[in-house]
């Protein structure tokens, strides 16, 4: 998809003004000035001494040596996306935000996803939360949704971020493990700070290893508080629901992706947008009336607490879709930056102490990486709209502001730039009544800490049991400290001893005698097993040599490219391969650029019975493919294929000689995604 085709919107716009192509181009220093050589410093003698005189060095060695910044301390990897945003119902009477009262209008967002842990270069698979940072350029300046693909959090204060962040990454001893909990600290952390056995559900759950940044959800986590333009407020969760449904990988599958594509959610999300298929998400809010505060039985402050969405429905409210990948990686995904307290008119924050705590850290953390107060005038921050205000200088400031007055209150430039009144579009706090003692202190209101770790697990079908505790026995596996491990065990008793018996045989700890937190409610809406499925954009593998049936394969591929799926042809070398009926594909693969865990299913049409490594190589792929329970077709030769490897009959393997019923069969079972039942077999 070119996208050029696209009508720019006002950020995009915006963005062109800072665009520079070099191609074609005089190379020049930095001061404009064209140079004649560029490959050799300046001598004396072609062997003698670099001169220090030599200022294209100096400047090219410089400006190398300060081309890195500091990474995130959190969230350092991560991929961003432009996109648009449109409502499809008016919230006029909930918020004055004009954003989510228009209907017509399209507002230009731009979108940063990310996993938590690991460092800049550290792979997308591995188990983690993942960000799903949203800033919307709205023409009332930009408003951050700074939002998670797992809706509560490890922790009720902000105060304790440095210290689950400092459990959780690598061992300050000697840096390791990378990108991964599975270690000590972090599960002594999740042991002696009880109010993370929510999250730790999560996080050890299929939702910590998203098949694709277009199949995660994102949820705003905390409490925030919507205002309409008489003044009235409603409590309010946000919700972004992926139109392909919430999906994941398998652990082993994401375990192999980490080694063999590091990229693979970068790559999936770029290429489905260079490929125009764009990612959709439906934004949802779940409201709450002030006069509720109190009847939900839990605290609404208390940031490890969801609403269940079978109480408080989420109404859905517009739609985003994400259409233009960046021009520069450093510029916009690398220099992006957020913050909760990016609000416009209409949206306001609660007492939530974890997202005070946040509203103080984000600017913070932007003035060590992005070096000075100036950080938003980089073009990616920039809000469409302009901004005035009396505050001046600081490193890399670009606006020449005008005039001599840079105060308030002043005469001289009448008393501008001038405060704007709340009925004409002007901030204004929303004017909450509190009082109270200033204490250090708990509120007894957030002292429950499993009941809702305990509504998760109640709400997981088999096989999602199965992987939280695998995903339990994996991490604590890896854990040295016995009694870190008995901790754990014993903590997890409260949420299920079912759940804890489990993984405490696997890691060697003792079961629990006891347990339970009493919670027999369960949420459907927390299962993946409800979530949409849809075979478009599945990747699906084509297996064939030389003399494959060309009618056949013909007809496959185009019914399969008409679902939106996605196929690759793998055979014994790159290029064209000659088919009959002089039918001819072009391989884009060979075993050795094509693995398995790329795939989201496969289709079987021909080994080469010359090539014997080509045909243990396929086997080994089909095998693999069948342990992570995904679709696997066949026809013709690859019927014979599938017997000789014993997987005909199996449950999700689709054979069949009528190719037109073979093939509407196979695209169901791409629909289907994954076939638990083979765990039986
Ligand atoms: Fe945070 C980055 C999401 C709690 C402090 N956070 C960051 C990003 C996301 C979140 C998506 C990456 C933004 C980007 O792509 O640039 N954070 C969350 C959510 C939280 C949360 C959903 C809980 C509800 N965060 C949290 C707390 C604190 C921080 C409690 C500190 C008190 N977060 C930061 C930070 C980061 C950050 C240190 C690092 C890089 C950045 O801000 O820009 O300020």
């Amino acid at each position: 998809m070119d996208e050029h085709n696209h009508e720019k919107n006002s950020k995009d716009e915006q963005l062109e003004a800072f665009r520079v192509d070099d191609k074609d181009k005089a190379l020049t220093t930095n001061q404009g000035l064209k140079m004649s050589e560029d490959e050799f410093s300046l001598k004396a003698g072609v062997r003698g001494p670099t001169l220090m005189e030599d200022f294209h060095f100096r400047e090219k060695l410089t400006h190398f040596d300060h081309e890195r910044i500091p990474e995130r301390v959190v969230h350092a990897r991560g991929f961003a996306v432009h996109g648009e945003f449109q409502l499809y119902r008016s919230m006029k009477k909930y918020t004055s935000a004009k954003f989510l009262q228009d209907t017509s209008k399209k507002t230009p967002v731009f979108v940063r996803f990310s996993t938590v842990n690991g460092s800049r270069g550290s792979a997308d698979t591995v188990r983690d939360a993942r960000g799903f940072a949203t800033k919307f350029y709205t023409e009332e300046g930009n408003y951050d949704l700074v939002a998670n693909n797992i809706p509560v959090f490890f922790i009720q204060d902000g105060i304790k971020f440095p210290d689950v962040v400092h459990a959780f990454k690598p061992e300050p001893d000697n840096d390791i493990p990378q990108a991964s909990t599975a270690h000590d600290t972090f599960w002594d952390f999740v042991a002696n700070n009880q109010e993370s056995a929510h999250m730790i559900m999560w996080i050890m759950s299929d939702r910590a290893i998203p098949r694709s940044f277009r199949m995660m959800e994102g949820f705003g986590v905390h409490t925030f508080r919507l205002v309409n333009d008489e003044g009235k407020a409603h409590f309010v969760k946000f919700h972004w629901k992926p139109g392909l449904g919430t999906h994941s990988l398998v652990w082993d599958e994401a375990h192999k992706l980490a080694g063999i594509d590091p990229d693979y959610h970068r790559n999936d999300i770029w290429n489905a947008i260079e490929k125009g298929f764009y990612p959709e998400y439906e934004l949802g809010v779940q409201i709450l009336a002030e006069e509720d505060e109190f009847n939900l039985g839990f605290d609404i402050l208390d940031a490890t607490k969801l609403w269940p969405e079978e109480d408080i429905p989420v109404i859905p409210v517009g739609k985003m879709i994400l259409n233009r990948n960046v021009d520069n990686f450093f510029a916009e995904t690398e220099q992006v930056a957020f913050h909760v307290g990016n609000v416009v008119p209409g949206i306001d924050f609660t007492n939530d102490p974890l997202l005070q705590g946040r509203l103080f850290s984000y600017t913070d953390t932007q003035l060590i990486r992005l070096g000075g107060p100036n950080f938003h005038e980089i073009p990616i921050n920039r809000p469409v709209v302009q901004f005035h205000n009396n505050q001046r200088e600081g490193y890399h400031r670009q606006t020449i502001n005008l005039g001599k007055v840079s105060y308030h209150r002043n005469s001289l430039a009448g008393n501008t730039p001038a405060p704007v009144p709340p009925e004409e579009g002007g901030y204004a706090t929303y004017q909450e009544k509190v009082e109270g003692r200033k204490v250090r202190a708990r509120s007894e209101s957030f002292e429950d800490h499993f009941s809702q770790a305990t509504l998760f697990w109640n709400s997981m079908t088999n096989h999602e049991k199965a992987h939280i505790i695998e995903a339990f026995s994996f991490e604590l596996g890896k854990v040295k400290s016995e009694s870190v491990k008995q901790q754990v065990v014993d903590m997890f008793a409260n949420v299920s001893v079912e759940l804890a018996t489990a993984f405490a045989v696997n890691i060697g700890a003792k079961p629990p005698q006891e347990g339970g937190s009493g919670v027999t409610k369960s949420s459907p809406a927390l299962s993946q097993e409800n979530t949409p499925k849809t075979a478009e954009t599945r990747k699906v593998a084509i297996i064939l040599t030389e003399g494959f049936n060309g009618p056949e394969v013909k007809y496959v591929l185009k019914r399969l490219s008409s679902e939106g799926i996605m196929p690759e042809i793998i055979s014994e070398t790159i290029g064209t391969v000659q088919g009959t009926n002089g039918v001819t594909v072009k391989a884009q693969h060979t075993f050795l650029t094509a693995k398995s865990v790329l795939f989201d299913a496969v289709y079987m049409i021909r080994g080469s019975r010359k090539n014997k490594k080509f045909n243990k190589d396929a086997a080994y792929f089909i095998d693999e493919a069948f342990s992570h329970y995904k679709p696997i077709g066949a026809t013709g030769e690859g019927i014979e294929w599938l017997k000789v490897n014993h997987l005909d009959g199996k449950p999700g393997v689709i054979t069949g000689t009528d190719i037109a019923a073979f093939t509407e069969e196979f695209v169901e079972a791409i629909a289907k995604h994954r076939f638990w039942e083979r765990v039986l077999v």
